[in-house]
Parts: structure tokens; C-alpha cells; sequence
């Protein structure tokens, strides 16, 4: 498993991940596959099971977002769930196999009431034997003290896209609001989930300096999502135009290279990609996936395709 010492570095200028994504593909694949074999057994994917635990009426106005209270979408809103629903979902992802529960809610930050009864869900998640992970907007420090405290193994914030592109999608936040909680969230000594989203219209140079500035954080996320936009309809970005898949398997493959020991998951768009497509993801250096048929609240693979395709790739899940 670990044979060599790959650098893990915090001074990675743009030119170089720019040039990382403009090698050959069977170079940049070579290079990735050294990094993750440097650090975990590359014969394993990591499963997380998503749940969405606060469905709509957003006040954020992400462009991707299905969720956003600004757009018009199929989505019904519903209240927090009740705690005993979550832990009922929590224990059929943990029989069938899922390591890791990662609960999504449609808030720019939680409170009041709310916020005390996801305290009490972490708690009965983690009595299932799961790791824990939340993803509920922007955090103070108090309240991410009292997640630590409860018990919370991830907290899920992602960057989804550069500083510079960043205006282009979301108006009512700044890039700095999502840095600092992530700098809340590691003080907190809570392992950190953050990535992003491809096929928003961005440029490589806009996945590169997304990638540069997850690299160079003083400490490398513990798991980085990469998520290929689900082009929701009645949002903004209903009409973006595809991307190919080559463009996903270079982007995890810099992921890896960048933040060797950290998971790189293989996000959200999976339904729209072969089965060969999602192969190369792994051999590009993608060690974890969203496992079930929902994610927040869009389609995911089934789970019997999923267990079928990582059998037939040799591939043990963990
Ligand atoms: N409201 C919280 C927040 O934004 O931080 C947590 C939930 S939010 C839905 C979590 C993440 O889901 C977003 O940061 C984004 O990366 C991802 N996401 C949302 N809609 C998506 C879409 N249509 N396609 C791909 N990823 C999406
Ligand atoms: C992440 O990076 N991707 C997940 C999770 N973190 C919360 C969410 C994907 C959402 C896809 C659109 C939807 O299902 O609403
Ligand atoms: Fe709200 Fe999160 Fe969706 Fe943005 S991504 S609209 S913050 S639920």
C-alpha cells in the first residue's frame, strides 16, 4: 500500500496545476495513479450514503441549486425531518454497506431549534457505527464547537468553484464567507469535505485556481468532492453546455496529484456517465463515491449497479 513518500505540498502555483492539466492523458493518469498508490490501497473505494435532512426554500442563490427559494423548480419543501427517520435511514445505508452518513440541508446557516435537534441527529448516527458528516451552510465558531462536541466525524462546504468565477453563480455569499467557516471547521479539529462543481460554464483555469486553493489551505481537505454539475431544470444552469468525460478524469486526476492523501469522491452526475467512464475516474485517482439511489435530491446510480461495477473492476468497498 504505502511504498513512497509522494510530496504533500502547500505551494502549488497556478502554472503548475495549469500544466498538470494540459499533459497527455496517459501521463497525467501515470502521475495520478503514483500518488494514490503513495497512500491508500487503490483497489478500494470508500461509500457514502447522502440524506437530505432539510429539503428547499434556500435563501441562497446558488445557479446549480434545486433547493434555491430564487428558482422554480420541482422540488417540495419540506421541514427538518424528524430525528428517529434519520436514524432509520442511517442504519439501512449502514446495512448495506455505506462506511459514511452524510447529511445535506437547504440553509445559508442553521439555527435556533433546528440547529439543537442536528446536535441530537449526529448523536443517534453515530450509535449506528457510521462516521458522521453535515453539510448545513456557513457556521460560527459556537456551533461548530458543539458539532465537535456531539460527535461529528466531516463537515461538507464546498468551495464548487474559483474566486474569480464565483460572482457568476452565487450573489448572496462571498468566497470568503465559504473559507472562513472551513477555517472555523478545522480549528474545530473536524475532519473537512470540500470540492466543487465542473461544467458550469468555468474554464480550466477556473478548475485550476479551485484546485490551487484547496491544495494550498494549511491543511489538505480529509475529502475532496468532485461533483459534475446534474443540470437541473427551472435553474439557471438548466442549459449548460455538457462536459465530456475526458474533463472529469483530468480534473480528479489533479485533485489526487495535488492532495495525495486525502479521499477524492467521485460526486454528484454519475447516472450520466458509462461505466468505463466511471473506471477511468478510478484509475485517475477517485477512492469514494455517493452510494444509493438518491443524493440531495436528485437521481444517483442504483446501489446493485454500483456493488456490480466495483466487483467487476476488482474493487473492494469500504
Ligand atoms: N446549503 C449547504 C451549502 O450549500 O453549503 C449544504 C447543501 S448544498 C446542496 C451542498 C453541495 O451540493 C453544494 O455545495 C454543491 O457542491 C452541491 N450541489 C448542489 N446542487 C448541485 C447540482 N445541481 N449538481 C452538482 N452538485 C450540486
Ligand atoms: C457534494 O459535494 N455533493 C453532494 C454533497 N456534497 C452534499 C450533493 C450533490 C447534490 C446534487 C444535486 C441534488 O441531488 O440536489
Ligand atoms: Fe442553498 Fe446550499 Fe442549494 Fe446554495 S447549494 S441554494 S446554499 S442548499
Amino acid at each position: 500500500m504505502t511504498q513512497t513518500t509522494y510530496p504533500i505540498r502547500h505551494d502549488w502555483s497556478l502554472d503548475e496545476v495549469l500544466a498538470l492539466f494540459s499533459l497527455p492523458l496517459n501521463d497525467l493518469i501515470f502521475q495520478a495513479q503514483t500518488a494514490h498508490r503513495s497512500y491508500f490501497n487503490p483497489n478500494q473505494v470508500q461509500l457514502s450514503t447522502l440524506l437530505n435532512i432539510k429539503t428547499g426554500n434556500c435563501p441562497e442563490d446558488c445557479a446549480y441549486c434545486p433547493q434555491s427559494v430564487h428558482f422554480t423548480t420541482t422540488i417540495e419543501p419540506d421541514k427538518l425531518m424528524p430525528t428517529e427517520e434519520v436514524q432509520a435511514a442511517a442504519r439501512k445505508a449502514k446495512e448495506h454497506g455505506a462506511s459514511r452518513f452524510c447529511m445535506g440541508a437547504a440553509w445559508r446557516k442553521p439555527k435556533g431549534k433546528a440547529f439543537e435537534q442536528v446536535i441530537d441527529i449526529i448523536k443517534v448516527v453515530k450509535t449506528e457505527g457510521l462516521e458522521a458528516c453535515m453539510t448545513l451552510g456557513m457556521l460560527d465558531e459556537e456551533q461548530t464547537q458543539q458539532l465537535k462536541q456531539a460527535g461529528l466525524d466531516y463537515y461538507n462546504h464546498n468551495l464548487d468553484t474559483s474566486e474569480t468565477y464565483y460572482p457568476q453563480i452565487i450573489s448572496t455569499r462571498t468566497y470568503k464567507d465559504r473559507l472562513d467557516t472551513l477555517a472555523r471547521v478545522q480549528d474545530a479539529d473536524i475532519k473537512v469535505c470540500a470540492g466543487g462543481i465542473i461544467g458550469m460554464g468555468e474554464t480550466v483555469q477556473d478548475r485550476a485556481e479551485m484546485l490551487q486553493t484547496l491544495a494550498n489551505l494549511s491543511k489538505h481537505p480529509d475529502s475532496i468532492p468532485i461533483n459534475q454539475l446534474v443540470r437541473v431544470e427551472g435553474t439557471p444552469l438548466e442549459q449548460a453546455e455538457p462536459i465530456e468525460s475526458f474533463d472529469m478524469v483530468r480534473c480528479l486526476a489533479v485533485t489526487r496529484i495535488l492532495m495525495p492523501a486525502s479521499y477524492v469522491r467521485l460526486s454528484a452526475g454519475r447516472t450520466e456517465m458509462s461505466d468505463e467512464t466511471q473506471a477511468l475516474c478510478f484509475l485517475a485517482g477517485a477512492n469514494s463515491i455517493f452510494y444509493g439511489e438518491k443524493l440531495l435530491t436528485t437521481e444517483n446510480p442504483s446501489a446493485n449497479h454500483d456493488l456490480q461495477l466495483l466487483d467487476r473492476l476488482g474493487i473492494e468497498a469500504v
